[in-house]
């Protein structure tokens, strides 16, 4: 078999990529990329167990000396960026400028982390004890497992690993098994800057790959105290309790079922931009993808007409070829899901535009499809699914009660938007009583959030936040230290104990 020379050229060797039993298929022409080896579950106790010795040295290495190396791994990323991205867009079947923007995605959060190397700040706090001094420091956990997805093969393993290596905790990471191609070729990277920092201990950063039963071990090992999954609802409402249940602290990025408001007021022309790259950009395979659209009744025919128009005209074939936007779905069996919500969806008096398979003019062999836009009686069962592929559900509204109502009347809280230039809408959309998901914009789409903000969402979506902000303290364990430098002992809350 003659390998594409983007493994190579992302560092993939022949015996990485034959002698395996996990068959690896490019989405865009459904050809078989390579046969990888698994680990074997046997093999998860001395994974775990070299996690455990590479934390008892990286925990006491002053986290600005743990920003070296994640400065490092950004420069290595750097220094990849055209080949890594090329590896994601043949691995996943994103066009080209989303598999680039994917490892940018990697490069940001490392620069973020190592900024935040030097910033693992604790609080101090105020003692009602005379001669007392309070304080708050935050202190590594132990290794962290990373079970991420196909659909952001790279990205979310570095949001939690950057964050995890300056917070001093190992990481053991299992890929999709859709994606361990690029999955390996991250690690060859890593390693690079591994060799670079020079000192780091062995099995700080390890891969596993491999099926439900590699997972499994991470999730239920009590020496991996955290343990970060993203995936479907269903894959965290068993992982999550797993987790708990052994005292781990579960950090959970699940489904998603994305909103955008859109109201009388809105400037249309940005709303259609937004509304399409949210929809069907990455081939509506992100847990951010737009999925609903609740439009004022008054220009709901007015929008649905440009979208048509706009959906018409969108170039969907090879995502390596110059001006594609809509690569293919991951796999034929996700595009036969799309299809039955599809068949649903009419079921319950759905009028479906589009969603239809395409085989001309497309590479043979890839599961490609033309984005569906469903205009809907009301918000349905299978509206309050999340449906890995590019469906939109259309719903109207008349007050922007009703509105909010049905943006938050469905069971995943992960993103959500609004399109308006009234003020009254934009913040109570923000406030307490607007929006109950994780992420909130105005007259901005649902997806493509910055590494700077925490990402995550509430409800089914698991509740979990990584990336930016504070998502740091996930991965640390808080001490609360009391010191008392004075001559007596005086108890808190006044209470008297005199021997
Ligand atoms: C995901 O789909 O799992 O906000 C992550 C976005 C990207 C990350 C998506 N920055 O769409």
């Amino acid at each position: 078999m003659t390998h594409s020379p983007i493994l190579s050229a992302a560092g993939l060797t022949q015996s990485d990529l034959t002698g395996g039993t996990l068959a690896v298929r490019s989405p865009i022409d459904g050809a078989e990329l390579a046969r990888v080896a698994q680990t074997a579950a046997a093999d998860m106790p001395a994974v775990i167990a070299h996690a455990r010795a590479a934390f008892a040295e990286w925990r006491s290495v002053p986290a600005p000396r743990r920003g070296e190396l994640v400065r490092l791994l950004g420069e290595e990323l750097r220094a990849s960026k055209a080949e890594l991205g090329a590896l994601v867009t043949l691995e996943v079947g994103k066009i080209t400028s989303e598999g680039l923007g994917e490892v940018q995605e990697m490069i940001d959060i490392c620069d973020f982390a190592v900024g935040l190397s030097r910033q693992l700040y604790g609080l101090t706090i105020a003692s009602e004890r005379p001669g007392h001094r309070m304080a708050e420091t935050w202190h590594p956990m132990g290794p962290v497992g990373v079970i991420s997805a196909f659909n952001f093969p790279v990205a979310v393993w570095s949001w939690n690993a950057a964050l995890a290596l300056v917070c001093g905790n190992p990481v053991i990471w299992k890929p999709s098994e859709k994606t361990p191609l690029t999955a390996m070729a991250t690690m060859r990277i890593m390693e690079r800057a591994l060799a670079r920092f020079g000192d780091a201990p062995e099995g700080l950063c390890q891969l596993v790959v491999g099926g439900p039963e590699v997972g499994a071990a991470l999730v239920e090992s009590r020496d991996v105290p955290i343990l970060s999954a993203t995936g479907s609802s269903r894959m965290g409402g068993i992982v999550g309790p797993k987790v708990s249940a052994r005292w781990g602290r579960p950090i959970l990025e699940l489904g998603g079922n994305n909103a955008m408001i859109v109201a009388p007021s809105a400037d249309l022309d940005m709303a259609v931009r937004a509304i399409v790259f949210g929809a069907v950009g990455t081939a509506g395979q992100r847990c951010t993808s737009l999925r609903r659209l609740i439009v004022h009744r008054s220009i709901r025919e007015d929008l649905v007409a440009r979208l048509t128009k706009a959906y018409a005209s969108l170039p969907i074939g090879d995502p390596r070829a110059e001006g594609t936007l809509i690569g293919p779905l991951v796999d034929m069996a996700s595009r036969d899901r799309m299809l039955a919500q599809l068949d649903r969806a009419r079921a319950e008096g759905g009028v479906v535009h589009g969603g239809a398979a395409v085989t001309e003019g497309v590479p043979a062999g890839g599961a490609y499809v033309t984005p569906a836009l469903v205009e809907m009686p009301a918000q349905t069962e299978t509206v309050r699914e999340e449906t890995f592929a590019p469906i939109l559900y259309v719903l109207s509204y008349d007050q922007f009660d009703e509105a909010i109502a049905l943006q938050n009347e469905v069971p995943q809280g992960l993103s959500s938007c609004i399109f308006t230039l009234n003020l009254r809408e934009a913040e109570t959309f923000l406030s307490a009583a607007g929006s109950d998901c994780g992420i909130a914009n105005v007259n901005i789409g649902p997806s493509g959030a910055e590494i700077g903000g925490a990402f995550g969402g509430e409800k089914e979506t698991g509740g979990g936040r990584e990336s930016g902000s504070d998502a740091w303290k996930g991965y640390m364990r808080r001490q609360t230290s009391t010191v008392n430098y004075s001559t007596r002992l005086p108890l808190a809350q006044g209470v008297r104990f005199d021997l």
